[in-house]
């Protein structure tokens, strides 16, 4: 009944609409546009929720209009239309390369973008991406018509429609029981988009990006409260194993592998392995063989972050940009404190990511960046990895010999996206040779492109030379007797952006007819989103020289446990990790930004809420909401923990107490 009566006092006059063309148009291709880029990027088109979500709210801002008159009118509509252009663009091109929604907290760090540009113009800019300007052209044609610039404000109009608006957006929330918490909590930018449409995604960020400063003015006692109630719940203790202390003393050589994934080790193509060096080193060391960086869009950086604090990224926006000012645990400040130099090197400029700034902060003595190096041979962003190695080890030479001990992080780059610098790569053959009858009926032998000209083998033979840079690192510094006290830690970064369906020649390529096989072919490999997933995963390996703990470990890990890891080895312990030390779990949990999640046991798709069973045993309804809400509550606790400045409150606190 009420339901009646609210929408009796609904009057739009048919005559006042169809007046106004522009308000039509903006509303139509606001749903159209958001309509093709759910399709294009997570592809849920069935889904009623985000129509009506996109309905209401576009309704409601085009409500304003009819309160302004003439061309006022045309330019308040016309805005909200480009925006909403700019805003479906910029999103179909981000998701392309992030498999993520943009965040205009991402604004502030463009010049960074732009660094990567020709990156994302050469492998990601796509014709659909032009798809959604179509409303541009129509607006065109309007604004000459000369009816449209005579409007009158129309009261009547504005109230029926703010009226017939909220109606849609309350009974949308109601009916549909749409869950308004998670545009505060921003856990997964592909959930909010699914559920509320493009537009309240981009809206919500934009208020959400001040939060880092409003946040922590006001929200955060709260928070503080609930991250405290956890640590004491989760019982952070050090517990002893065989790996206890092991390389207590040892200098510490980390080499962030850039895009390196775990599918590449034990590759072969024509007898030739794609990464002989890192085969040899997982083969001799302690290879964690189910292991996977946990990044948000601050990707290389995430993972710097990640190693050195055992957290995870943020919601909204990058550490390294928005939170450097805040108070972490880390890796380089507890070596630090045993006596250890740290240090960071990089062939890139200092400024990207603001590593200038938040290396100093992160407790690293020193960041040696591009201006420490001769710039003698580049590849892709800066300096390429085989000399950037060949030139770093004189500078480590020069610490291990003014101090006890070092800890160096070596951040590689040649190996990143778009892989196109083939001549600089060396030599490596993706062809195929095959055997194929001639007309004779006699055998002959046939070679054909298999990978050759294709992004994904560029991307292999990119990681072919990354693989023998890392060999040639090795050898100089055996050379210049740097290994015997040393532990070298070796871990893919993140992996490497390539789209799925770049991996269909790889694993669906029929040589005879050099094309990809038809999906009803007996041979057929399907590569649907969990392989994708699961494939996204990264080497992670411990070594010395003389390689006294060889072991592969297959529990599912994540970056957030190599430092807890690390220090049952070295002799640290940090009370704030996330992370566990895998040496003293019987089941991990691998949380991802998005809310996926990973156990031994199945692979959960937070967007979809479906899972893929990893073992044959049978998962309960308890096992997955048990898991689900540990993931949840993981980013929750590790986002109060930055945003708040958590780790600073409480030493403050602490202080204070004395
Ligand atoms: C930039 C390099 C690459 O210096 O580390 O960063 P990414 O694009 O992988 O975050
Ligand atoms: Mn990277």
């Amino acid at each position: 009944m009420k339901i009646k009566k609210i929408l009796s006092k609904i009057k739009i006059s048919k005559k006042d609409l169809l007046d106004n063309k522009l308000f039509f148009l903006t509303l139509i291709s606001a749903l159209i546009n958001d309509f093709l880029l759910r399709a294009f990027t997570i592809g849920n088109i069935l889904n009623l929720k985000p129509f009506f979500g996109t309905f209401g709210f576009i309704l409601l801002l085009c409500s304003f209009g009819f309160l302004l008159e003439n061309k006022k009118r045309n330019i308040y509509y016309s805005i909200i239309l480009i925006l909403s252009i700019i805003i479906t663009v910029a999103n179909s091109i981000y998701y392309t390369f992030y498999s993520s929604f943009l965040s205009v907290s991402l604004i502030s760090i463009m010049f960074q973008l732009s660094d990567v540009k020709d990156a994302i113009k050469d492998s990601v800019f796509q014709y659909k991406d032009l798809i959604y300007i179509w409303p541009s052209f129509v607006l065109c044609l309007l604004l000459r018509d000369k009816k449209n610039k005579e409007n009158k404000i129309n009261k009547k109009t504005f109230y029926s429609c703010m009226s017939l608006s909220t109606f849609v957006l309350v009974s949308y929330i109601l009916i549909f029981g749409v869950n308004i918490n998670s545009l505060s909590e921003q856990w997964s930018k592909e959930y909010i988009v699914s559920k509320f449409g493009i537009y309240i995604y981009q809206a919500n960020d934009i208020i959400r990006s001040f939060e880092p400063n409003i946040n922590n003015m006001f929200g955060c006692e709260q928070s503080i409260r609930k991250v405290e109630a956890y640590y004491e719940e989760r019982d952070n203790k050090k517990i002893n194993n065989e790996f206890t202390n092991i390389f207590k003393g040892k200098n510490l050589i980390a080499i962030h592998a850039e895009s390196i994934q775990q599918f590449l080790l034990d590759l072969e193509f024509n007898g030739v392995e794609v990464t002989p060096n890192l085969n040899k080193l997982s083969k001799e060391g302690i290879y964690f063989s189910n292991f996977y960086s946990q990044v948000g869009v601050g990707t290389s950086s995430d993972t710097e972050f990640t190693l050195s604090t055992s957290l995870l990224p943020v919601k909204s926006g990058t550490i390294f940009v928005s939170y450097w000012d805040r108070e972490y645990k880390t890796l380089p400040k507890m070596l630090n404190e045993k006596g250890y130099y740290s240090f960071s090197m990089h062939g890139n400029i200092g400024t990207f990511w603001n590593r200038i700034v938040m290396h100093e902060k992160l407790g690293y003595n020193k960041f040696f960046h591009e201006s420490y190096y001769e710039l003698d041979e580049n590849i892709g962003l800066g300096l390429s990895d085989k000399s950037f190695f060949r030139q770093s080890i004189p500078l480590i030479k020069e610490i291990s010999l003014n101090n006890a001990n070092f800890y160096a992080n070596m951040i590689t780059l040649s190996n990143h996206t778009p892989f196109m610098e083939l001549e600089k790569y060396g030599e490596f053959d993706l062809s195929m040779e095959i055997e194929v009858e001639n007309e004779y009926g006699e055998l002959e032998k046939r070679t054909v492109p298999y990978l050759e000209n294709n992004k994904l083998g560029n991307y292999i033979k990119s990681s072919h030379y990354a693989d023998s840079a890392i060999g040639e690192f090795i050898k100089g510094l055996d050379e210049a007797g740097l290994l015997e006290d040393t532990v070298l830690l070796i871990y893919g970064d993140h992996d490497a952006r390539l789209l799925k369906n770049e991996y269909d020649r790889f694993y669906n390529y029929n040589p005879l007819s050099d094309s990809i096989l038809d999906k009803n072919d007996p041979n057929y490999k399907e590569f649907d989103y969990y392989s994708y997933e699961l494939n996204r995963k990264v080497p992670l390996i411990i070594w010395t020289k003389n390689n006294s703990f060889k072991k592969e470990v297959k529990t599912v890990m994540g970056m957030v446990d190599v430092l807890p890891t690390l220090g049952n080895m070295f002799d640290f312990y940090n009370e704030y990790s996330l992370g566990n030390d895998i040496f003293n779990l019987k089941e991990n949990i691998v949380v991802f930004q998005n809310g996926n999640w990973l156990t031994d046991k199945m692979y959960y798709n937070n967007q979809k809420e479906e899972y893929l069973p990893l073992e044959k045993e049978v998962i309960s309804d308890d096992y997955i909401t048990m898991n689900k809400e540990k993931a949840e509550e993981l980013l929750n606790i590790s986002n109060d923990i930055v945003v708040c400045d958590y780790i600073k409150k409480t030493k403050d606190i602490s202080e204070a107490n004395k």
